[in-house]
């Protein structure tokens, strides 16, 4: 008998979260007791510093607007406070020494992990990107008793604005992303926060920061974006991978309608794409031959709802995900095992191959953001009604040790 792909996961260390504090947004590293503060400035009648013009920050955004700001200053900051040397008042907020962003007291007090989105052009990052963030506002969030906080005003209006506003609301298609040449090259970033009340009534807070890039395919050929890139792989204690099940040679027939796009190109093709990035993660993390990369990586499967309905029958993708406020790993073993044998039955063996040789850690799903297909350029008729699109979240959660996995619950 073949050994389970699943068998050695259970054994495997807790994710060790890192000592120093990699700012979420351009990715340097600084010691905990080390992150600079922004002065509270004046409000109301409280006295403090005037706002003045922030270089760093406006650099980083690429505009002024928005960056006028209190001042930055260093401080040893005991407790996550210190006093601003200008005006005297006390203040918590705490910025990236580097980009001047706003680090949040959560995030730098237990460093959190950082989590990166990966796909192809086409594979439905930005659909998943507007769809999972809404499911952790709302139901996800109210399950596991987490909250999402965005971490920056910038985040707040974009996701609106680009993501929330169209999608969910309108109910229009995103449009393609913009090439960063024109879009900001910033990503999403949140803090998901969850407070459970561990053993002896202590409670215990993680936190964990959602970085999202929403990239045009057509910028990883650019040097600049691609660096920025690089950096966020390089820096992420996890990446989750989107793959685009019309992009699967193999897949076809198994499909509804959609015949594959016009425009096949082997750099677009899901394996491809996860080979150049795993290649660039291990020359820059140094990793020898035969060594597998610690990062855990979960494989998403998107647009699940194009499978044809006979395939739907008594299917663990199909059913709703059980478990409540917990990983069912069960339901997990069951899902992984499904979409293992679907990459097997479309000749896409190899990319689970590739990624057993590659990867230490991982994990197969299937998802669909939407929960139906579109039609000219509209959500289906039943509105977004997004199926398992928490699942890949929830088991990075229970491998950071922030959600409890159950056996024996039942299907
Ligand atoms: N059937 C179906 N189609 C989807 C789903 N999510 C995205 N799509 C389709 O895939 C296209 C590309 O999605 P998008 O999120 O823009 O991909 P991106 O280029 O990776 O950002 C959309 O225009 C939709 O037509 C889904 O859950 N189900
Ligand atoms: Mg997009
Ligand atoms: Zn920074
Ligand atoms: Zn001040």
């Amino acid at each position: 008998m073949s050994r389970s792909p699943l068998a050695p996961r259970v054994s495997l260390p807790k994710v060790p979260s890192r000592q120093a504090v990699t700012c979420p947004y351009c990715f340097a590293a600084t010691s905990a007791h080390r992150i600079p503060f922004r002065c509270r400035g004046q409000a109301g009648r409280r006295a403090g510093c005037a706002p003045v013009l922030d270089e760093k920050l406006a650099a980083y955004t690429g505009s002024a607007a928005g960056a006028s700001l209190p001042p930055v200053f260093a401080a040893p900051g005991r407790g996550g406070r210190a006093d601003c040397p200008a005006c005297g008042q006390p203040t918590g907020s705490r910025v990236c020494g580097e980009c001047h962003n706003p680090l949040p007291s959560a995030y730098c007090e237990a460093p959190g992990r950082i989590v990166a989105l990966v796909g192809a052009k086409n594979a439905g990052k930005s659909t998943y990107i507007a769809v999972l963030l809404h499911e952790l506002m709302n139901r996800v969030g109210t399950e596991l008793d987490a909250s999402l906080v965005a971490c920056d005003d910038r985040t707040i209006e974009r996701y609106k604005r680009d993501f929330a506003r169209p999608l969910l609301e309108e109910r229009r298609l995103l449009p393609t992303t913009a090439s960063a040449a024109t879009s900001p090259r910033e990503p999403l970033v949140y803090l998901l926060t969850r407070t459970r009340r561990g053993r002896f009534a202590r409670e215990r807070t993680d936190s964990l920061a959602l970085v999202l890039f929403d990239t045009a395919g057509e910028d990883l050929r650019s040097r600049e974006v691609r660096d920025l890139h690089l950096r966020y792989l390089e820096a992420a204690d996890a990446i989750i991978f989107l793959v685009d099940p019309l992009e699967l040679p193999g897949a076809g027939s198994a499909l509804a309608g959609s015949p594959p796009p016009p425009d096949a190109d082997p750099d677009a093709e899901p394996v491809n794409i996860i080979a150049r990035v795993t290649e660039a993660l291990r020359l820059r993390r140094g990793m020898k031959p035969g060594e597998r990369l610690p990062v855990p990586v979960a494989v998403a499967l998107t647009k699940i709802d194009v499978l044809v309905p006979e395939m739907a029958r008594q299917s663990a993708l199909h059913r709703t995900r059980s478990g409540t406020g917990v990983l069912d790993l069960d339901d997990r073993d069951a899902v992984h095992e499904q979409v293992r044998s679907l990459l097997h039955e479309w000749q896409a063996g190899r990319l689970e191959t590739f990624l057993g040789q590659q990867y230490a850690d991982f994990a197969l799903f299937g998802l669909s953001a939407l929960g139906g297909v579109p039609e000219n350029g509209r959500v289906g008729p039943g509105g977004v009604r997004p199926h398992r699109a928490e699942d890949p979240l929830l088991w990075l959660l229970y491998r950071f040790g922030m959600l409890d996995g159950v056996r024996g619950r039942g299907a």
